[in-house]
């Protein structure tokens, strides 16, 4: 029997990489996301390269009703999941706190804080009745530290901090492993989600300087997953070698 793996944010980055990797060393996935044609082509391209099973749940996780709607419905024999990274999420805007957006400060928090926990609400008690389990939340940086711009994405980002922590304990008695990871930058699509579009914004990010590839977390994820059973990894927090933190960067541009 293949251990499962349930991965939410797979259509693009990290959770799509993540879900590539598991699936090549023997893992069955379970893929989420709202863009439905980017699931199925990765539904297609794991089952065509690699000899295990797929399952694709399509649903916004902001969405309580839909959310357990959908995690519901998957066949009994799936909801024995082993691991649950809970990867999807987002910035939307870089303002100073004055100038921020309620509707950008909704969407993070919604997505980021309480998707997270509408998606564990329903996984944790299939975990529990195995007794086992591996929770894999995707914090930040920007869950350790605050910059300029950051303010509500590091507020969000730090909860997600807190609720790794409070799982650790809450779980405690359960046999369940929480490791949370906290990267810094990242080339996924993440830049271009946070400036809404302006691919020139988005580049400038990694401007001169080499970023982490979606493919190093993915790589981390699977050495915590790959751990003996008395072995957690509880926090991990990986950078590129050219950032030292979120104010930090050095930019090859001499
Ligand atoms: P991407 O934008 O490439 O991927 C984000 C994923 O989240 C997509 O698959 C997207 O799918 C999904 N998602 C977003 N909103 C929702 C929603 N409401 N419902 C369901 N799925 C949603 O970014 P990354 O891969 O970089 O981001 C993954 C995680 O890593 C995020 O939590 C991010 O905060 C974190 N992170 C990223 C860093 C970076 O520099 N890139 C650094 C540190 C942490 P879809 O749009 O199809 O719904
Ligand atoms: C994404 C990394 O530094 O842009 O979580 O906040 S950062």
């Amino acid at each position: 029997m293949k251990p499962i793996a349930l991965i939410t944010g797979a259509t693009s980055g990290i959770g799509e990489a993540t879900a590539l990797l598991l699936a090549s060393q023997a893992y069955n996935v379970i893929i989420t996301g709202r863009r439905l044609d980017r699931l199925q082509a990765l539904s297609k391209r794991i089952k065509d390269t690699y000899k295990t099973e797929v399952q694709t749940l399509h649903f916004d996780v902001r969405n309580a009703s839909d959310t357990k709607r959908q995690l519901e419905s998957l066949p009994k024999a799936w909801q024995a999941i082993d691991v649950l990274i809970n990867n999807a999420g987002l910035a939307v805007g870089a303002k100073t706190i004055d100038k921020g957006e309620i509707e950008d400060w909704d969407r993070m928090i919604d997505t980021n804080i309480k998707g997270l926990l509408y998606v564990s609400k329903i996984v944790i008690p299939w975990l529990i009745a195995q007794k086992k389990g591996h929770i894999v939340n995707l914090g930040s940086i920007a869950g350790k530290e605050v910059y300029l711009n950051g303010n509500v994405y590091c507020a969000t980002k730090h909860a997600v901090d807190a609720l790794s922590k409070a799982m650790r304990i809450d779980l405690l008695p359960h046999n369940i492993k929480v490791t949370n990871i906290a990267p810094g930058m990242i080339d996924t699509e993440f830049s271009l989600v946070r400036y809404k579009g302006d691919k020139h914004k988005a580049d400038d990010v990694y401007r001169n300087m080499k970023p982490l590839l979606a493919k190093d977390i993915a790589e981390v994820i699977l050495f915590a997953l790959q751990r003996p059973s008395h072995v957690t990894l509880n926090d991990i927090v990986i950078m590129p070698t050219a950032q030292a933190n979120t104010s930090h960067t050095y930019r090859n541009e001499h």
